[in-house]
């Protein structure tokens, strides 16, 4: 057994802890099929939880990695972010092997995603943890009779030192929709990304490798089916106004999420399609 999976509680909410026996951490909260901590073996947590989260379903966990479904932000008529980040997933499968230990958790359609949102589906998020990474997939299928279109995101809060020292690359020469800007569409002209204001982004067909230095330590981010990659830090104000999110923490946040938005996915009944984000912390050695 690679791993200690324990099904456990956290702010009254149910919790799968996974501990691996070279030192990674992960927790993945049921409420909202969310990874809430990760960190690799010898390593500090690489994501965000806000102190000031909410725990009730009244509103998305601030943190972690939150899933967007079928609907990123406000691209359509659905709640903002869509519908799956207050929900009850289940646990329904985990694997425990030499080096790799799996949960996957599931969510279908119900009566309440209906009323919302008329199609049938089946979500399976699979968190996959090694020393050194974290392998977050979603996939996605059509259980009903006619074809659905969705966007989507994996909303991933990483946790930095100090964001005005963190530097993203990756995204050079990728044309971005600034959210900041009436939408305008814009090119990224800098070799590296560095946050030192609001920036609200949507990169479009950004299949690259992107790194996040962080001072001393860095982590590589792979995103495979999903094609476009958001950037986000509210920065001052915006932070201030997240009731949420003690005011000086966008400073230790930087959203980089991998996303299928600039165009719908579209799905056939009984077709399934998947999207993967990974964070690989390049400084473990174990
Ligand atoms: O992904 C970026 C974004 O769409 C931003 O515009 C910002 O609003 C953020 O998501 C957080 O949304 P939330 O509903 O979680 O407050």
């Amino acid at each position: 057994m690679y791993a200690t999976i324990t099904e456990t509680r956290l702010n009254g909410q149910p919790v799968i802890t996974i501990h691996t026996r070279d030192g990674a951490q992960a927790t993945i909260s049921l409420l909202g099929g969310q990874v809430l901590h990760w960190q690799p073996a010898n390593g500090k947590p690489w994501l965000y939880l806000s102190e000031q989260a909410r725990f009730d379903a009244s509103a998305a966990i601030r943190g972690g990695i939150p899933v967007c479904f079928p609907q990123f932000a406000q691209t359509g008529k659905l709640p903002k972010h869509g519908l799956v980040r207050t929900a009850q997933w289940q646990l329904i499968e985990q694997r425990n092997e030499d080096t790799l230990a799996m949960v996957t958790l599931g969510l279908s359609s119900n009566d309440a995603t209906r009323a919302l949102w008329p199609f049938d589906f089946a979500l399976e998020l699979t968190v996959g943890v090694g020393a050194d990474r974290l392998d977050v997939e979603l996939a996605v299928t059509n259980t009903g009779y006619g074809a659905f279109a969705f966007t989507a995101a994996l909303h991933t809060y990483l946790r930095v030192a100090e964001v005005e020292l963190a530097l993203l690359s990756g995204l050079k020469g990728k044309h971005y929709r600034d959210a900041l800007d009436n939408d305008a569409i814009k090119r990224d002209p800098q070799e590296a990304l560095a946050v030192d204001g609001p920036v609200d982004r949507i990169y479009h067909d950004a299949n690259r490798t992107l790194v996040l230095d962080d001072g001393n330590r860095h982590l590589m981010i792979v995103q495979e089916q999903f094609p476009d990659v958001v950037v986000w830090n509210p920065w001052e104000h915006a932070a201030a106004a997240l009731p949420d999110m003690p005011d000086s923490d966008f400073r230790r946040m930087l959203c980089v999420e991998a996303a299928a938005v600039r165009q719908r996915i579209e799905l056939a009944a009984d077709d399934t399609w998947w999207g993967r984000q990974s964070l690989i912390d390049t400084r473990v050695s174990v």
